[in-house]
């Protein structure tokens, strides 16, 4: 990947970061992750799939409910809109290649900014539109996904597609057509809808049914429009249980999962599966991974982690060795991704405020992944963490059980052989064994 600089160097103290292996002590540089390192027939570059999101990385200044960024953006300092957004790009470009990651992901206002009208968005993003193709050209970073943001505009307080005022609701149409035309345009793989505001605050305001039915419908035309404009990719759904809406319709795995069914969607859509919206919903990542997983809608991943002491979305960069490589044993039984990928949704905190710690971050996680990649292969191929799963499970291998699974028996069946095999052994789970199996392989 050749280093993509514009009319102006932004990270000029930092060059190509690069491979220097695990002895070394260099933050700038990668440990673990090297994009041309074979693990199982494919390299890292090609299993991870890694995207940087524009939104923290490039427009995220740090602000909080106690007071304004601490960040100051040198691309931000152009006069208007159009021009900060366009120097913004030039910025994401030098970051996205000097750190060697392939793809990217962005929300239409990222990008073209939120200011104005939604046909003000629709005209500057036309703009960087052609610019974004010129710069993916040049450097070879390509777009993984595409979305609109439908959240963060007061105009959508009560929602976008579930809003109770279709006018509302046909001006989130025009920024979702806007950025699927993008992602197409931009070759984007992917195209996720998450719903922020997609919920409710009080049930007595709220009829719930129909917001519902009108998602599944303006998803549905969605789905339609991308269709006849040549978008062959994937349609993703990224489920959080609530914030910044106290109750999110699209709550987990499963949730979304019945919802899809039910609205016609399935064929078309996945799921994007975010490490802090499972924390939030109760569940750990590995759980809704391997849920999607199962139904075969494991599509992207949306990478970071959550604190451990607070319940909301700290949206914080992935460290934690351990939870990455349950993550990544859920990755590779379902097979890797195919035109999903990790992208890195998380933020720098606030007070991280040098312009290394940006690069350090991406470095950090990029390395948990890429370890935790070789540790969970390690495992999957060399012990006995796989076959132990399916041992517990072998009485449905042959006799009664085999026919019981293929729906065989009757509850008469059942009976007769519990009369006949008496009492059963207890049988351990050795939970504690698989924990310390994957601590070993550490
Ligand atoms: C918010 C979140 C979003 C989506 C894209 O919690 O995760 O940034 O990933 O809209
Ligand atoms: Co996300």
């Amino acid at each position: 990947m050749t280093v993509l600089i514009g009319n102006t160097e932004y990270f000029k103290n930092i060059s190509k970061i690069t491979f220097e292996g695990k002895d070394s002590k260099n933050p700038l540089a990668f440990k673990w992750y090297d994009e041309n390192c074979v693990v199982n027939g494919k390299t890292m570059k090609e299993h991870l799939r890694f995207a940087v999101a524009y939104w923290h990385t490039f427009c995220g200044a740090g602000d909080d409910p106690f007071g304004p960024g601490t960040k100051q953006f040198p691309w931000d300092a152009a006069g208007n809109v159009l021009d900060a957004a366009k120097n913004r790009m030039d910025a994401a470009f030098e970051f996205i290649t000097k750190l060697g990651v392939p793809y990217y992901c962005f929300h239409d206002t990222d990008v073209a900014g939120d200011e104005g009208s939604v046909f003000d968005i629709e005209k500057r993003l036309a703009v960087l539109v052609e610019k974004a193709q010129q710069m993916q050209k040049a450097s070879g970073v390509k777009l993984l996904w595409g979305t609109a943001n439908v959240f963060s505009n007061p105009r959508y307080m009560n929602g976008a597609s579930t809003n109770p005022d279709f006018n509302v609701l046909s001006n989130a149409a025009v920024q979702v057509k806007n950025a699927i035309d993008a992602t197409i345009a931009l070759g984007g793989t992917g195209y996720v809808f998450w719903g922020g505001r997609e919920g409710y605050m009080s049930l007595h305001n709220t009829n719930t049914k129909k917001e519902l039915d009108h998602m599944g419908q303006f998803l549905r035309m969605a789905r339609d429009y991308g269709r006849q404009h040549g978008f062959t990719g994937t349609f993703l759904i990224e489920p959080k249980p609530m914030e910044p809406t106290k109750h999110q319709y699209d709550f987990d795995s499963q949730t979304v999962m019945g919802f899809l069914e039910k609205q016609g969607l399935a064929d078309d859509f996945k799921i994007n599966v975010e490490v802090n919206h499972a924390t939030l919903a109760g569940h750990s990542f590995a759980h809704e991974l391997r849920m999607a997983a199962d139904a075969q809608k494991l599509g992207s991943i949306d990478a970071n982690k959550g604190d451990y002491q607070n319940g909301w979305d700290t949206d914080e960069f992935p460290t934690n060795i351990y939870e990455v490589t349950e993550a990544m044993l859920e990755i590779l039984q379902a097979g890797g991704f195919s035109d999903g990928g990790i992208n890195f949704d998380a933020k720098l905190r606030r007070n991280s405020t040098d312009v290394e710690d940006m690069f350090i971050a991406h470095i950090s996680g990029m390395d948990t992944f890429a370890r935790a990649l070789l540790i969970a292969d390690d495992i999957l191929k060399n012990s006995p963490y796989l076959d132990m799963r399916n041992k517990r499970y072998s009485s449905f291998g042959s006799g009664k059980g085999f026919d019981f699974e293929r729906g065989k028996l009757q509850m008469s069946d059942l009976y007769a052989h519990a009369l006949e095999v008496g009492e059963p052994e207890l049988r351990s789970g050795k939970q504690e064994y698989l924990e310390q199996l994957i601590s070993t392989y550490i």
